[in-house]
């Protein structure tokens, strides 16, 4: 089942150098309508539940102090074609081979510290969304 919605967070490197504001321009001016947000902060059981796919990974450790460090933006977002069109604005994860233009090309820093989440997938979208937000908290 395909959805119009997808979820990001604004990591706490992008909350930290004040790119909020640059980075929401970005999104709403490229069709998204935001559907729920809020500034709250993972706590380390939130980011390893967050990113449990990655626990075997190398840099898990690095990526749960990171993303707990401080911070974030969380937000709901609509448009056709949500996820993949998300993840096209967004550009690749290492801001290094990211597209010009893309917002973790314009204000990620490292492959670690990239600014923006974006879901993967409907499914995911759908998971993350709720993991923060109740159904009073979407409009
Ligand atoms: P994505 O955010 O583009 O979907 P994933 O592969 O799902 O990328 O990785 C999740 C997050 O883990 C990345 O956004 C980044 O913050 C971090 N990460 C991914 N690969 C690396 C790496 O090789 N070194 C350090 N951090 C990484
Ligand atoms: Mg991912």
């Amino acid at each position: 089942m395909t959805t119009n919605k997808t979820f990001t967070m604004l990591k706490p490197d992008s909350v930290e150098k004040g790119n909020i504001g640059g980075i929401l321009e970005k999104i709403t001016a490229s069709g998204f309508r935001i559907v729920a947000m809020k500034l709250t902060q993972l706590t380390k059981s939130d980011a390893e539940a967050f990113y449990a796919v990655h626990s075997e990974r190398p840099f898990f450790g690095e990526l749960v102090t990171y993303m707990t460090r401080g911070p974030i933006v969380a937000a709901i977002l609509e448009k056709d074609n949500a996820v993949e069109d998300f993840r096209t604005l967004i550009g690749a994860t290492n801001p290094a081979e990211a597209a010009e233009g893309t917002i973790r090309n314009m204000f990620a820093d490292s492959i670690s510290e990239n600014a923006v989440h974006g879901s993967d997938s409907d499914e995911n979208a759908a998971i993350e969304g709720a993991f923060h937000f109740s159904g009073r908290e979407m409009f």
